[in-house]
């Protein structure tokens, strides 16, 4: 056991930059800490917080000699997940937020924010934590500084970004920081907010320690703050994992993808290929999980950066045949929050494949009557350091360049395995038109159909409209545009099963992409997009039934054109803010169906 070390206090001012000094005191005077704590990332630093975390049972240390350095954290039940309907953008302007996004007026979001905040640090530490979203030195990265009172929110935002005193160095150059304000309160759904406020470059959350909600590096700054900025600044703040896949040739070719929320981007971002694919020299490299920001550079192409330095990845069917890397990346230095714990306390959830579970995510003996062992939205928190898939170029300040943005969600019917956009311009509708059932990443209930424009339905900081003329606006004479594709892993067939064998197997799909950016696949030309031609996807070795292999590659054009109509109706709720663009290419597409 860790000697319990105080952290120091430290009320001195360890910057210069004014802005930062005046709004840090006018937080304090708000809120009323007992201690204010700069962080400055230091490994003693995370020491001591860890201790003070294991002895008020913060954390729960697991089994040290299988899992070295690993905590479990049991948030309370009530506070597992994003809470969409929680969730505001507080723009001036209130179209300028969308029909996509909750809105309050700011004056009403900073009213009401002020008196849950007023007083509610008193007895506890505030946490100053300055970061960084990007490699350091990268000019795609943005500075932040989350000022908060809970001590688990700084060990995780210590992992998924480059926290501390770097990150304040940069921000003291810059002098602009986007602010982000939280406080656990009292942990009462009746006294939770997430607001976010462009214009002024902040955050507050409140009544929340779940990760979505409180680290607000990650889904308030790095989409929502960010896509706002992004449009500015001729960028782009996606929720999308990037992927490096390195053929037996040696080059490697750079894929951002996005999927809705708990669909498998983790799992895709760390592919192992499957054995002929190892053998034959194939490489798959992961840059990042979750989220991308890319802008073009001076050669016409998009380069990204991932703005995250770890993963906060979903527990519950990670195992040795889904994900493999991420099993390895958390045998260490992890924090696992809401999973089960095994007898030997070990951390356990459904889909694991291997132990049984002893104890559930609430702390209580495991009974299969309370329901699943592990909370569905159980996470794990890791560097991305410790990935061994983690690709040195990750830490390119200058990005990575992307040849293919795939989009994908979860559907059991109607959609192809893959299947190409003609061009830039159909790319963004394919994406505009994106639809998933919810999973439990959010509250409410699982498995409903909704639109998920680009998965960025919960993320987007600004109008879907405004949003999808930012996208168009990037076809420019002299771009070098990557190819825009979609996948469904998730097409079940009539006894309910999935077709696809998915994980590993994706590879063959990523191929087919590659392939087709370089001018080498074959493909058949359809009304929805260019699907494989027969022979292109590499099925061999795979036990796909006829059945499987026919619906797989199928279009059925009279649920297409009902698909389109849907779509249109979709559209139109946008209103007059959609790009005619769009409109026009979904009504082409939509009576070529008939
Ligand atoms: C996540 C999410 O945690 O999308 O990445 O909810
Ligand atoms: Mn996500």
């Amino acid at each position: 056991m860790n000697a319990v070390t105080p952290l120091q206090p430290n009320f001195d001012t360890p910057t210069r930059l004014e802005a930062l000094n005046d709004w840090v005191a006018r937080t304090a005077a708000l809120t009323r800490p007992d201690r204010i704590h700069w962080c400055d990332g230091s490994d003693a630093e995370n020491a001591a917080l860890l201790a003070r975390m294991q002895a008020d049972g913060t954390l729960l240390p697991l089994d040290g000699e299988a899992y070295p350095n690993c905590w479990l954290h049991r948030s309370d039940p009530s506070d597992v997940a994003r809470v969409e309907h929680l969730t505001f953008v507080c723009t001036r302007e209130r179209d300028d937020a969308g029909p996509n996004n909750h809105w309050m007026a700011p004056g009403d979001a900073h009213a009401k924010m002020d008196a849950l905040f007023d007083g509610c640090m008193r007895g506890r530490t505030m946490y100053v934590v300055p970061y960084c979203m990007g490699p350091i030195d990268s000019p795609l990265a943005r500075c932040g500084v989350e000022i908060t009172d809970s001590p688990y929110v700084v060990a995780n935002m210590r992992i998924m970004t480059r926290m501390g005193a770097a990150a304040l160095a940069r921000i003291e150059r810059e002098g602009t920081f986007v602010r982000g304000l939280h406080s656990t309160g009292e942990l009462d759904p009746d006294r939770r907010f997430i607001m976010h406020f462009p214009e002024e470059l902040s955050i507050q959350s409140y009544g929340s320690g779940y990760g979505g909600n409180a680290l607000l590096g990650k889904k308030c700054h790095a989409l929502r703050i960010a896509s706002w900025q992004a449009r500015q600044e001729g960028w782009l703040a996606e929720h999308m994992l990037i992927v490096g896949i390195e053929s037996p040739q040696g080059e490697t070719h750079y894929i951002a993808a996005a999927f809705p929320s708990a669909c498998g981007k983790t799992n895709l971002a760390m592919l192992i290929p499957p054995q002929g694919y190892r053998e034959a020299g194939w490489k798959v490299w992961t840059v990042g999980d979750d989220i991308c920001w890319m802008r073009p550079g001076a050669d016409g192409r998009l380069y990204a950066i991932n703005p995250e330095a770890g993963f906060f990845g979903v527990a519950p069917g990670t195992s040795a045949q889904s994900n493999p890397n991420a099993l390895a990346s958390i045998r260490h230095d992890t924090i696992f929050t809401n999973v089960a714990v095994t007898a030997d306390n070990r951390p356990w959830w459904e889909g694991l494949g291997e132990g049984e579970p002893a104890t559930d995510w609430q702390g209580r003996p495991y009974d299969p009557a309370n329901g699943p062992a592990a909370h569905p939205n159980s996470r794990f928190t890791v560097s991305a350091k410790q990935c061994p898939s983690y690709s040195p170029e990750a830490e390119n300040p200058a990005g990575v360049p992307i040849s293919a943005i795939v989009f994908g969600g979860r559907r059991a019917s109607l959609v192809p395995l893959v299947f190409e956009a003609r061009d830039w311009t159909h790319g963004v509708l394919v994406g505009a038109v994106m639809g998933s059932e919810t999973t439990a990443a959010a509250t409410g209930a699982v498995g409903v159909m909704r639109p998920d424009p680009m998965a960025m339905k919960p993320f987007c900081g600004y109008h879907y409209g405004d949003y999808f003329a930012h996208w168009l606006s990037f076809d420019q004479p002299g771009a070098k545009l990557p190819k825009v594709f979609h996948v469904n892993w998730f097409r079940k067939g009539d006894d309910g099963k999935f077709l696809w064998p998915g994980y590993g197997e994706n590879m063959r799909v990523l191929e087919w992409i590659l392939a087709r950016v370089q001018g080498t696949a074959a493909a058949t030309q359809t009304e929805i997009g260019a699907l494989p031609s027969a022979g292109a996807l590499n099925l061999d070795g795979l036990s796909l039934s006829a059945e499987a292999k026919q619906a797989l590659f199928a279009i059925d054009r009279t649920q297409w054109a009902e698909e389109f109509g849907r779509i249109g109706e979709y559209l139109q709720t946008l209103g007059d803010r959609l790009p005619e663009k769009l409109e026009q290419t979904r009504a082409e597409i939509a009576r070529s169906l008939g």
